[in-house]
C-alpha cells in the first residue's frame, strides 16, 4: 500500500497569477487531467451497470442504466483538485445531481453522512449536507463520456473537496448516521478534504 502522500509536484503546470484566488494553497495548475486510479481500471458493462440507493432510506432504489439516462440530466461547471498538488479549473460534467438521485428515495432523517460505492472496492464518505448542495454524478467530461481510466460511465463530482472525494465507477450511494471513512480517509487522506484549508492528510500525519 503506497499512498499518494509526497509525491512530486507535477510536470505539466502553469503559473497562472490571474487565476491566483481560484487556485488553493500548495496547488498548481494543470491542463491535463491526469489518471490516479488505485488499482486497475475496472470492466463496466451497460447492460449489467446498476445504481443503488441504500442504507437509511425508504424504498431503496436500483436503476438500470436506461432507467438512470432517463433522469433529468444537468450540466455542471466546476474546479478540481487533486491532492498530488495539480488543479484543472472550469472543467464542465454533464450527469445528475446527486439530490435528484436522493429524491427519488425518502432519506431517514437519521442520515447524516454518505458512503459512496464503486465498481471496486474504491469508497469515499462525505456529509449528506455536502452531497445534496454540491454532489454531482457524471456521465460527461467536457462534451464527451468519461474515458474509462476516469470512471465510465459514472463517476462522483464533489468540487469543494479534493478530487480522492471525487469516486470513479460510482455504483452505489449508502445512507449512515455516522460517518464512516473511505478507502483513502482509512489510510490517512483528510475526512473533511478541504483543499482551501490544505485539509490533505489526518491533522497527526502533517505534525
Ligand atoms: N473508484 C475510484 N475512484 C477514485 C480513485 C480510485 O482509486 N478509485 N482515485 C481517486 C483519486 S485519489 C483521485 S485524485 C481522482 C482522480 O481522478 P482522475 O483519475 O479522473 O484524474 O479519482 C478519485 N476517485
Ligand atoms: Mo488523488
Amino acid at each position: 500500500m503506497q499512498p499518494e502522500f509526497g509525491l512530486k509536484r507535477p510536470d505539466q503546470v502553469k503559473e497562472a497569477p490571474d487565476q491566483g484566488e481560484r487556485v488553493p494553497p500548495g496547488q498548481f495548475l494543470s491542463d491535463k487531467f491526469p489518471v490516479l486510479t488505485y488499482g486497475s481500471t475496472p470492466k463496466v458493462d451497460l447492460k449489467t451497470w446498476t445504481m443503488r440507493v441504500f442504507g437509511l432510506v425508504d424504498g431503496e432504489v436500483k436503476l438500470d442504466w436506461e432507467q438512470f439516462a432517463a433522469l433529468e440530466w444537468v450540466t455542471l461547471n466546476a474546479d478540481f483538485h487533486c491532492v498530488t498538488q495539480w488543479s484543472s479549473l472550469d472543467q464542465t460534467w454533464e450527469g445528475l445531481p446527486l439530490s435528484s438521485l436522493l429524491s427519488l428515495v425518502k432519506v431517514k432523517p437519521e442520515a447524516k453522512f454518505l458512503l459512496a460505492h464503486c465498481v471496486g472496492a474504491y469508497t469515499t464518505n462525505i456529509p449528506l449536507d455536502v452531497a445534496l448542495e454540491e454532489g454531482f454524478l457524471a456521465h460527461k467530461h467536457n462534451g464527451e463520456e468519461l474515458g474509462k481510466d476516469h470512471g465510465w460511465p459514472l463517476r462522483l463530482i464533489v468540487p469543494s473537496r479534493y478530487a480522492w472525494k471525487s469516486a470513479k465507477w460510482v455504483n452505489g450511494i449508502e445512507l449512515l448516521a455516522e460517518d464512516k471513512p473511505g478507502f483513502w480517509e482509512q489510510r490517512g487522506y483528510s475526512n473533511n478534504a478541504d483543499p482551501w484549508k490544505e485539509e490533505r492528510f489526518w491533522p497527526e500525519l502533517t505534525k
